[in-house]
């Protein structure tokens, strides 16, 4: 008659062989209810056969069972991970495809200008500073001689937080609080964002940066301004790039002038050019001599010191320097746009 051992070792055969046929998780788990399923697993029969065994025989019969059950589930398992391993070989792998290359990000356009913008002032002994980004009227319009009601505040069109505070319209109030808290000689810069109640347009955007620039010193001319701004111009774009000073107004300076370069999109030739509108000319930044009242207000002798100083839009600088005919595309939050600027 056949006894248990046997019965187990006929089993533990049969498993063998079902394994080595075993090739997806679906005959896994058909092998695993046919040995192991607690209503008709072969297991599950033979730990039943044992009722009927004597009961002197029953200890060793028990060991020999948990000891196939332990054989059959570890299989299973090491089968289990087999199966879920990526294969390494076969034909569903091919090599000599180009691997897929993940984006990494890279500085936002106009992040990057801003960058390459305070490089270049550094390099020309400029210090970095910072200021606010809410202000209060003394510092975004009195200090700067813009008395309460003047007219020239209408240029700016300011965003009001409520009688005195207001979202700084320009980079300039940092001028004031850089010279409230440190005498001449300064050389600075402010990179910073600045806003205005002003509708979109190809040129006009209500958020943007300006970069400030502000000198002042003993004996520094309008030729130290003409002379920063060309370096700094040419340093940026190229050696032969156009520029031209306009006379403008700014209450805070006197005199005052705009800077004009040529378009760096049609180079001047193009009549029906979108970004120059066939001028040949691009506005991009307002600068000039510190006004005298201006160092009243913060307690410099303009006897003594003279200055100069400059305001530059950071967003039309990155649009003429990557030819882009318009600012809004900068801050949709498109990354098939974004990416063309992206160094890999
Ligand atoms: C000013 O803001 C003055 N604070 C600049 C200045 C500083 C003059 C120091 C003298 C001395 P203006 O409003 O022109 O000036 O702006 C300066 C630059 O900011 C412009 O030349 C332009 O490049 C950019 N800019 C102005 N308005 C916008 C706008 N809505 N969107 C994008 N860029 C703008």
């Amino acid at each position: 008659m056949e006894t248990l051992k046997d019965k187990i070792q006929v089993l533990r055969d049969q498993f063998a062989q079902a394994v080595a046929e075993v090739r997806d998780q679906q005959a896994l788990q058909e092998l695993r209810n046919l040995y192991l399923s607690r209503k008709n697993g072969h297991l599950t029969r033979l730990f039943e056969s044992m009722k009927a065994l004597d009961p002197e025989q029953k200890p060793a019969a028990g060991q020999e069972l948990n000891a196939i059950k332990r054989h059959v589930q570890a299989e299973l398992d090491r089968l289990e991970n087999k199966l879920r391993a990526p294969s390494r070989s076969g034909p569903d792998i091919d090599l000599t495809l180009p691997g897929r290359v993940s984006y990494w990000g890279s500085p936002h356009p106009v992040l990057h200008i801003k960058e390459r913008i305070e490089q270049i002032f550094l390099r020309m002994g400029f210090s970095i500073e910072d200021g606010p980004e809410m202000e209060t009227d003394f510092y975004n319009f009195e200090a700067l001689n813009f008395p309460p009601h003047h007219p020239a505040r209408d240029d700016w069109d300011t965003l009001y937080i409520d009688d005195d505070l207001l979202l700084r319209t320009h980079t300039s109030p940092v001028q004031i609080r850089v010279m409230e808290k440190r005498k001449p000689p300064i050389r600075m810069i402010n990179p910073g964002k600045v806003f205005r109640k002003e509708t979109p347009d190809p040129t006009h955007l209500p958020m943007f940066f300006q970069v400030e620039g502000l000198v002042v010193d003993h004996g520094i001319t309008f030729a130290h301004l003409k002379g920063t701004l060309e370096c700094f111009l040419k340093a940026l774009y190229h050696e032969r790039i156009k520029i031209r000073f306009r006379p403008s107004f700014f209450p805070f300076t006197e005199p005052s002038a705009e800077v004009d370069i040529g378009c760096t999109v049609c180079n001047g030739g193009g009549e029906e050019c979108r970004v120059c509108k066939g001028t040949g000319w691009l506005e991009i930044l307002g600068a000039g001599m510190v006004d005298p009242q201006v160092f009243k207000n913060v307690n410099i002798d303009p006897e003594e010191y003279s200055g100069f100083a400059f305001g530059m839009g950071i967003e039309r600088t990155a649009m003429f320097s990557l030819q882009i005919p318009d600012l809004r595309y900068f801050y949709e939050n498109d990354l098939r746009f974004i990416r063309q600027f992206s160094k890999k």
